[in-house]
């Protein structure tokens, strides 16, 4: 008799354990669904519902490693988007934005931010930034909204101090 309950026990805790790691799977599902918008966003659903969510997730704790996880962000024209900006940097040092600008604009942007620290080292109404994400510390996930312009091609940078040179990417507008 003790046998058996010590095995319902081990039967039910094989059966949490196991049910914990499908939730689990779903998240990550979930988590992946999220991660791949770019290439696959169903922009010709016809449905346009204004749920289009992209995540960038920005690392490393020192200069040489700062980056984004991507090279390139493709969006679709005319169309409310949310960017979650994820700070995955762990020294206190590293704050980052990403700020979206006309192409080729990033050091005039960067510079201009320079003084405006409490604007998220961003320029009030400069003309060159279509839009952009509050700063993120180290470990904080922000994120922004805003209608995508007409399609181009735009970069988007850091404009934390010292960071546009490095952490740069495309903003394909299509
Ligand atoms: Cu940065």
């Amino acid at each position: 008799m003790k046998k058996l309950i010590v095995l319902s026990i081990l039967f039910i805790a094989a059966c949490a354990d196991s049910s914990d790691k499908a939730a689990d799977n779903q998240n990550r599902e979930v988590e992946t669904e999220t991660t791949q918008s770019d290439p696959e966003m169903p922009v010709d659903s016809g449905d346009q519902t204004g749920d289009y969510n992209y995540l960038v997730e920005a690392s490393g704790n020192t200069m040489s490693e700062i980056r984004y996880d991507i090279k390139e962000l493709k969006v679709p024209a005319k169309t409310e988007i949310t960017i979650t900006l994820k700070n995955n940097s762990s020294d206190a040092t590293m704050l980052h934005n990403f700020v979206i600008i006309e192409e080729g604009t990033a050091n005039d942007v960067g510079q201009s931010g320079l003084k405006y620290p409490d604007d998220d080292y961003v320029r009030p109404n400069d003309l060159n930034v279509i839009a952009h994400s509050p700063l993120a510390k180290p470990g904080e996930t922000v994120e922004f909204t805003f209608k995508t312009p007409e399609s181009g091609t735009y970069d988007f940078v850091c404009t934390f101090p010292g960071h546009w040179g490095l952490m740069k990417g495309k903003f394909i507008v299509e």
